[in-house]
């Protein structure tokens, strides 16, 4: 299995390997972890980059002038480590300010407040040289049918990204926004529930080139859906500008597993996808080191986290480049998939002049797919 190299591309958010495992039903079992050795570590173990909120390098309420020393001495750390700021966000869901919402806030002055929020830690992500800005909506949304207009918080939705792609374009900012779906957790039903509903979205906005999303594997399955499918949906849409990996076992709350863990057949079908549409963004983990770890179960998932997607993208190669894997493959007609289903020149009018098959001899076919999968499973167990 390959070492992380920085062309992988692996980026960590720091409130990952800095969370201190508080939970509803609990309270941290972790201290907080000094950002600046958080960038040490992770460069140790061959990460490229870093993601963070605003509020996990500079505490919210902080003053000018303790923001601008934090500020000096996380960008020595960066320096002093050679990590890439790949990736910045808002923490608009911690204080309780947020607690019913930031961009669709019934509250005007909130939602006035958020969008400020943004606007200043975007200038930070500039600076800093991250090239994508994300934004998760975790408290957009709602518990009870009538507290929630949802067609009029979508306007406001929209209003605050046409204002935050005015700002970047104005400002000159080489920055694209990448939109995080969630179906629940911590709202009871969040706005841009999947991948789907935030790429339709995106279409009604004033600068939809400058917007994309950032799929998290876990969140797409807690809604159920194949995280793969959704992936390369948004890669045929030329919106796939960032990614979440991490681990889910099914629908329930949100586990944010080491990627790999969880669902491993979903993972292994998340980096085929990738590898597949050309994704050359930041590889980055989303996750969370289980709360009953100390620092150093912290480290051991960080590495997991990197090892894990290169002994999938190993087995992925293998997978495809088996000639057996080549034959399956045909024998299940994906190159015939491939053809259009009308021949060139062909219209409605030739097309009604061509003879229809037997339907009972089409339905007689096997899909021949079962060989197929079962070629990736071994791939998979390490048997081939
Ligand atoms: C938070 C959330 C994540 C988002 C982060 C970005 S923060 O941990 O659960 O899925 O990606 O705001
Ligand atoms: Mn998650
Ligand atoms: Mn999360
Ligand atoms: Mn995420």
């Amino acid at each position: 299995i390959p070492t992380p190299q920085p062309e992988d591309k692996f980026s960590f958010g720091l409130w990952t390997v800095g969370w201190q495992g508080v939970d509803p039903f609990g309270g941290a079992t972790r201290p907080p972890m000094d950002t600046v050795h958080a960038l040490e570590k992770l460069a140790e173990l061959g990460a490229y980059g870093v993601n963070f909120h605003d509020d996990d390098v500079i505490p919210f309420g902080s003053d000018d002038a303790t923001r601008d020393k934090i500020i000096e001495r996380f960008k020595k750390g960066l320096a002093d480590t050679g990590l890439a700021v790949t990736t910045a966000t808002t923490n608009l869901f911690s204080h309780p300010v947020f607690k019913a919402g930031g961009f669709t806030n019934n509250n005007r002055e909130i939602r006035r407040f958020a969008i400020r929020k943004v606007m200043r830690n975007i200038d930070l992500a500039a600076e800093l040289g991250a090239k994508v800005y994300v934004a998760w909506g975790g408290r957009e949304g709602a518990e009870f049918g009538a507290s929630q207009d949802t067609a009029v918080a979508l306007d406001r939705m929209k209003e605050a990204f046409d204002l935050l792609g005015q700002y970047v374009t104005d400002k000159g900012y080489d920055l694209r926004f990448a939109i995080e779906p969630k179906p629940n957790e911590p709202r009871g039903d969040i706005l841009l529930p999947t991948i789907g509903h935030a790429l339709a979205f995106i279409n009604e906005l004033e600068r939809p080139e400058l917007v994309g999303v950032n799929p998290e594997i876990g969140h797409e399955e807690m809604a159920g859906m194949n995280a793969a499918a959704g992936y390369a949906q948004a890669l045929w849409q030329g919106k796939l500008y960032h990614i979440d990996l991490n681990g889910q076992n099914g629908p329930k709350y949100d586990q944010d597993l080491r990627f790999g863990a969880g669902n491993a057949r979903g993972a292994f079908w998340v980096v085929d996808t990738l590898l597949a549409g050309g994704y050359d963004g930041p590889v980055h983990f989303d996750y969370k080191p289980s709360r009953i770890e100390d620092e150093n179960g912290v480290w051991v998932t960080a590495a997991a986290n990197m090892r894990n997607y290169l002994i999938l993208r190993e087995k992925v190669k293998a997978f495809r480049a088996d000639p057996e894997v080549q034959a399956a493959l045909e024998a299940a007609k994906l190159p015939e998939l491939a053809q259009p289903t009308l021949s060139a020149g062909e219209g409605w009018e030739q097309f009604l002049e061509w003879e229809l098959p037997d339907p009972e001899v089409l339905a007689a076919q096997g899909a021949a797919v079962e060989k197929l999968d079962q070629l990736a499973l071994e791939h998979l167990y390490g048997v081939r």
